[in-house]
């Protein structure tokens, strides 16, 4: 027999520029691993958690902009997946799952394993083929290839390990990716543009994620319109650093002048940005334009004047030799005003770090901000790992930071630090996670870090609890309930599995243990930081709600006799509010 079905498979994704597989194997998935093993030129990366390997497929594809394979083997083995495909959809990351398949004499025989792809995936994929016969495989294998790498997003090639096994029809197993295309708006709304934002006194930019190729130009525009520039959190590795024009994020994890300025300017730009808290953004008083590649984003955070469709970069290029100079600058230096008075709040823990106990996570990461070097890579659970990577952990040119932006699962940071760590071998890689998020996914597929040596630094906010929880439900006015747990002591389980442990309870370890581990060049390393369980964290605009509910939790707490957390919480936290 010539090739096969599951031959050409590899051939095919090797071509669009796949390097790894992350998965688990198994029945179905058999003659496909067989044939990955004889091509030799993509990587089997196996995890204990098909989950993991989803994450990891997430950053190597977001940070890389190549696509990404992951397997799991029928039914169990492909639900797995799941979770870290919704994640691949709403980060945007191009990753193709090939799902084992029951064999195709069972398929709607309710076979053991046998699960419809077709329902099973519809939520998360953008495309889901499954290949019931050799002659369809081309046309299904090229449309869930250039799916994932055109319309950035996880596709799913469902294969039954017999026709897997099928010979190849003949003919070319090739498959041809067009470069990104120049996607701009017509001349006629690049006009409409220039005059709106011509005729503003002031104008504030709000950039996200599109903004990703178009620094340079958002801040040519923020320059020639001195204009305060605001971002999401998927926006602030892109245009914070460097920046003169910076005036932080909004939102719930916001900080900085962002806010206010968007509030307060005559006309709003919001660049490549599905922001998704409406709460947080202007009404009517303040004109609003939105430029985005998709048009599923054009307004439906937030009712537009007007909405164009376009990639940012080519967007701005067009229009910036359209829009003339503005001169007065106080409407910007008001918000970076501002914007630095919160960096002096926000420093407050920071520089007070070295003396409390226990370890205030903001002293933590600024510590580990100013240690880390330039071309560090970030990547912060869902919790409150992610406040303070949004507001202590510094970006630059070639530093990265990542986390589960907008699916916001638990667990992402570890198996996404894998996943970039083996696309940019060396490169230093921080997890920093929840004690929540690390005993969920990462401490699982810890063997699998120490088995290849892997470099990444695993930091664990160790605070016994799911503390972002637990600050959501005293916001919502509720008695924090189901958010306590126990801790092992995580350095002596990293030591035991074979990674390197460090556990961190003195506030004046903190710098020695973080250079310790930041140098550390043997593989995973595990730093069990025991920090404080009361540090919450408010936005630095407060809507009315949550302070209403936020005193109504205090109170309530009172009366179910926990005076002592309540006294705690606010002794803590008073020069913050
Ligand atoms: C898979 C999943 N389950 C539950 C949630 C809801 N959730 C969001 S943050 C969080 C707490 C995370 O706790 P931990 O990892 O310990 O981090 P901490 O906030 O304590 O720093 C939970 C339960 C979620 N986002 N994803
Ligand atoms: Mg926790």
């Amino acid at each position: 027999m010539g090739r096969n079905v599951a031959d050409a498979l590899w051939e095919m994704l090797q071509k669009a520029g796949v390097k790894r597989c992350y998965g688990i194997v198994g029945d179905a998935l058999n003659p496909v691993i067989d044939a990955l093993r004889r091509n030799g030129n993509v990587e089997f990366v196996h995890v204990r958690n098909e989950e993991y390997g989803a994450f990891a497929a997430v950053a190597e594809a977001y940070f890389t902009g190549n696509p990404v394979a992951v397997c799991g083997t029928a039914g169990p083995g492909v639900t797995h997946l799941f979770n870290g495909l919704m994640d691949a959809r709403k980060e945007g990351a191009s990753v193709i799952a090939i799902a084992g398949d029951v064999e195709s004499k069972l398929i709607d025989t309710a076979a053991l394993e046998e699960l419809n792809p077709y329902k099973f995936f519809d939520l998360a994929a953008l495309y889901i083929g499954r290949v019931v016969n050799p002659e369809q495989a081309r046309a299904v294998f090229n449309t869930a290839i250039t799916t994932a790498v055109i319309d950035r997003g996880p596709t799913v090639i469902s294969l039954p390990g017999d026709v897997a096994a099928s010979e190849a029809p003949e003919g070319m197993h090739t498959i041809a990716i067009p470069a990104k295309a120049v996607f701009r708006p017509a001349e006629a709304d690049l006009e409409k543009l220039a005059r709106l934002i011509n005729d503003a006194k002031t104008v504030a930019i709000f950039g996200g994620e599109g903004c990703r190729d178009a620094r340079n130009e958002v801040l040519a525009l923020a320059a020639k319109l001195k204009a305060p520039i605001g971002y999401s959190f998927r926006g602030k590795q892109w245009l914070e650093h460097d920046n003169p024009y910076a005036t932080g994020m909004t939102g719930l994890l916001g900080y900085g002048g962002t806010y206010n300025a968007i509030h307060g300017a005559d006309l709003l730009l919001l660049l490549g940005t599905d922001f998704p808290f409406s709460e947080f953004l202007p009404n009517g008083n303040v004109k609003k334009v939105q430029i985005d590649i998709n048009p599923k984003h054009l307004g439906r955070r937030t009712a537009l004047d007007l909405g164009l469709l376009g990639d940012v970069q080519a967007t701005l290029a067009a229009v910036l030799p359209k829009v003339s100079e503005k001169k007065d600058t106080s409407f910007l230096e008001k918000h970076l005003a501002h914007t630095r008075g919160f960096e002096e709040l926000l420093s407050h823990y920071v520089d007070k770090g070295p003396g409390i106990k226990p370890i205030r996570p903001e002293y933590l990461a600024a510590t580990l901000s100013a240690l880390a070097s330039d071309d560090a890579m970030f990547f912060a659970d869902t919790g409150t790992a992610c406040i303070w990577l949004a507001r202590h952990i510094k970006g630059a040119t070639n530093r990265r930071l990542f986390g589960s932006f907008s699916w916001a699962s638990m667990a992402n940071a570890v198996p996404n630090a894998f996943g970039a760590q083996l696309a940019y071998p060396g490169r230093q890689t921080i997890a920093l996670c929840g004690d929540g998020g690390f005993t969920m996914l990462a401490l699982g597929d810890l063997p699998t870090l120490v088995q290849r040596k892997t470099r990444v630094v695993h930091i664990i906010l160790n605070n016994e609890s799911l503390d972002f929880v637990n600050i959501e439900q005293q916001e919502a006015g509720f008695v924090p309930f189901g958010v306590d747990f126990k801790n092992p002591n995580f350095a002596r389980v990293a030591e035991a599995m074979g990674a390197k442990g460090i556990r961190l309870e003195e506030p004046g370890d903190v710098k020695a243990a973080l250079t310790e581990a930041l140098a550390y060049k043997d593989g995973p390393v595990v730093v069990d930081a025991v920090v404080d369980p009361y540090a919450l964290s408010l936005p630095s605009h407060v809507p009315f709600h949550t302070v209403k509910g936020y005193t109504l939790s205090l109170a309530k707490q009172v009366l179910a006799g926990r005076f002592d957390d309540v006294i705690k919480t606010m002794e803590r936290n008073i020069r913050l509010v």
